[in-house]
């Protein structure tokens, strides 16, 4: 393998993804991470977003990481997953208000692993606990059921509440220490080039459909 000088500017990056069903929270997650603050309008994902940040790691050194926000919609599949591809970290992102985007998480997970580096790290994230602490009875999916599915599939998890920003820095860091550790997630701006530009021509014929 290339020897990559990782802490040198020619050099982004490690490239996360969030994905899971639509209404889950990606977008506000990724605007609290990146902005702390709430996106500025309500409305779902059209196909892709990304956003990058800047991140001092533990060691010192900075990173500039990539972050695509993908649109759970159905009509958009198509387009999301072939994001993945090159992906070295995802958030797996489900509501724990809502049942049926855990039951989901085993087809996003799949997905992922088809498209996305082999070493890619995943983490777990059961978005809405404000939700549950006003409303105890609004909680869907157990946090255990949370921790079993990480544990049997190897990923870390953490609960989250993207309104008040609970615990979303916290798992975006802990991701990337992650990912950083394994050298071959790091991307080059090259290789990012030539992803984009492939992306673009995928992008096109969905887009003039509309
Ligand atoms: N109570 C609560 N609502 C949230 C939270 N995060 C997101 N929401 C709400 O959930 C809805 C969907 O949030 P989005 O971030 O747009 O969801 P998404 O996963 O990006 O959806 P797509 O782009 O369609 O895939 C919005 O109305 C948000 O207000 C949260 O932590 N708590
Ligand atoms: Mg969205």
């Amino acid at each position: 393998m290339e020897d990559i000088n990782y802490k040198s500017n020619s050099y982004i990056q490690l490239q996360v993804v969030l994905l899971g069903d639509a209404g889950v929270g990606k977008t506000y997650i990724l605007n609290q991470y990146v902005r702390g603050q709430q996106p500025r309008n309500n409305l779902p994902t059209i196909g892709i977003e990304f956003a990058t940040k800047t991140v001092t790691l533990q060691d010192g050194g900075k990173i500039q990481v990539q972050i695509w926000d993908t649109a759970g919609q159905e009509r958009y599949r198509a387009i999301t997953t072939n994001h993945f591809r090159g992906a070295g970290g995802a958030l797996l992102v489900y509501d724990i208000t809502k049942e049926k985007t855990f039951e989901n998480l085993t087809r996003w997970m799949e997905e992922l692993k088809t498209a996305a580096n082999k070493d890619v790290v995943m983490y777990l994230v059961g978005n809405k606990t404000d939700l549950v602490e006003r409303q105890n009875n609004s909680r869907k999916v157990t946090r255990e059921e949370g921790q079993q599915f990480a544990g049997e599939n190897g990923l870390f998890f953490e609960e989250t509440s993207a309104y008040r920003g609970t615990n979303i820095a916290q798992c975006f860091e802990k991701l990337i220490e992650e990912m950083y550790k394994k050298k071959n997630l790091l991307v080059t701006q090259q290789q990012q080039q030539e992803w984009n530009a492939q992306l673009k021509v995928i992008e096109a014929p969905m887009c003039s459909k509309c």
